[in-house]
């Protein structure tokens, strides 16, 4: 899984790919078919209107399809990733996980000149859009100060052949390396790679509660990857490129610059509007030969993913502070968890509620239930909500805490967070035993439908 290619092989062969083989406008058409197949096979678009690039879209929107990818079922992934957390934090700085520089990187065949990033297919995604999105790329930056490496995924509207537009949430560590550049009056220099391995995704989007400020989180997408991640260096910025990428573009983020950027149909179901925001001056643009051009559809897609790095955080995290804790899901979006623990004594839960809001700071709903509740059925959490959850003595309301600016409900910055204690009191009586039925196997009898008059 080094490369996108290497992925589209994978799902091939275990029939998980579709070939769309009509020509397909870049212009909202590609994103109408992709809203009608999201979270089923991923998609190849083979003749994307005016380009000779295939367009990949969807690789993130079943949880199925990348386990396929990670080797691994898709109710391991969580735990899988957060293996590859700790073990990074075991080995941050040996050779086992540091990147290294490729020669003759991939990603860096041909040189596109004069550099036009119109030349590569961007969809318009959304109705609203406010243009062609770069909306999966994952960039390489470097702390001003120490020189540590970062890797984030963010949004890029094109206004120009050289010139894009980009959106960098409060607290992002990019957007922190970008203020101390810009308040010596510096551009911060990025590289921006599309079409990267999922192992490198993961590491882009790991939390920082799991990938602190002064650490190269890259080293996670070696520990996934098994082999340390190869970079390459660039042409015309410090920061390198992932040499395995598909297309890589060097550039600067400029300082006391803003241009209008959006709006964009965003992860949380709504638009983000359109604002003045940063802009990058792009300094060269480098391909594969013969590149699969990477994009994503906001939505599943994205919490899909996000959700992988902020359960498997969230789980890390709150096991250290508390036992009885066994599985972690993020259903529908990055504002809400599900947390499956068995309380070992009152008032854990509600402990609980609140490590999972620190370790996840965009929650703003998170539900505790007991270990025979299926965390990924939203019936049995509604069941465990109707039966084990007293609202005098079970919620956490807490009033104007942070929030993350996409979400409608957040004014200024803040928002209003609840928590459901749905387990049963402790200790627990006879009268919260679930009814149980002997456990068979199906496959042990013969099971025939009345065939149709
Ligand atoms: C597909 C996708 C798009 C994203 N777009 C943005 C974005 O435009 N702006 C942003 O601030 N964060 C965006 N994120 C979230 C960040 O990439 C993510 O929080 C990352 O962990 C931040 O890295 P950091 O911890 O090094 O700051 C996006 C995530 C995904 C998966
Ligand atoms: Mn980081």
């Amino acid at each position: 899984m080094r490369d996108l290619q290497a992925c589209v092989e994978i799902l091939e062969q275990d029939g998980r790919l579709v070939r769309v083989k009509s020509e397909v406008d870049m212009k909202y058409e590609l994103a109408g078919i992709a809203k009608k197949m999201e979270g089923r096979e991923v998609l190849l678009f083979e003749k994307p209107k005016g380009f000779d690039f295939p367009v990949l879209i969807g690789l993130m929107w079943s949880r199925d399809n990348l386990g396929k990818i990670f080797g691994k079922s898709a109710r391991d992934l969580p735990f899988y990733i957060g293996q590859a957390f700790a073990e990074w934090r075991a080995k941050a700085g040996s050779a086992e996980v540091e990147p290294v520089i490729a020669e003759n990187a991939p990603a860096q065949e041909v040189r596109l000149d004069p550099v036009d990033v119109t030349a590569l297919p961007t969809p318009i995604l959304a109705l609203e859009d406010g243009g062609h999105y770069l909306s999966n790329s994952v960039v390489i930056a470097k702390d001003p100060d120490t020189g540590v490496r970062n890797a984030s995924i963010h949004r890029f509207m094109v206004t120009g052949p050289n010139r894009l537009t980009m959106l960098m949430d409060k607290g992002r560590h990019l957007r922190d390396y970008y203020e101390r550049a810009e308040s010596r009056g510096k551009p911060l220099e990025i590289t921006i790679n599309n079409g990267v391995s999922p192992a490198v995704v993961m590491a882009a989007i790991s939390p920082s509660g799991a990938a602190p400020l002064d650490a190269d989180e890259l080293g996670i997408a070696s520990v996934i990857l098994g082999e340390p991640v190869r970079l390459s260096k660039s042409l015309t910025v410090a920061p390198e490129g992932i040499a395995d990428a598909q297309y890589i573009i060097e550039g600067e983020i400029l300082p006391y610059t803003r241009e209008p950027e959006g709006p964009f149909g965003e992860v949380a179901g709504y638009y983000g509007e359109q604002d003045e925001r940063w802009v990058v001056n792009i300094k060269a643009i480098t391909r594969r030969e013969n590149p699969i051009i990477h994009s994503l559809l906001p939505g599943m897609e994205v919490y899909n993913c996000v959700g992988l790095t902020g359960e498997a955080s969230i789980y890390d995290t709150i096991s250290k502070q508390m036992s009885g804790i066994s599985n972690v899901y993020m259903p529908s979006g990055i504002y809400t968890a599900v947390v499956q623990m068995d309380p070992k004594a009152p008032g854990f839960a509600k402990q609980a509620i609140m490590a999972t809001f620190a370790a996840f700071p965009p929650l703003q709903v998170v539900t505790v239930v007991n270990s025979d509740v299926d965390i990924f059925s939203q019936d049995e959490v509604q069941w465990a909500l109707s039966t084990r959850f007293d609202p005098e003595k079970d919620l956490v309301i807490v009033r104007g805490s942070y929030g993350h600016e996409l979400n409608p409900m957040v004014k200024n910055g803040l928002v209003n967070k609840i928590g459901f204690d749905c387990t049963c009191p402790v200790p627990v009586t006879e009268r919260f035993r679930r009814v149980a039925f002997r456990d068979v196997n199906l496959n042990k009898y013969v099971l025939a439908k009345t065939p149709k008059p």
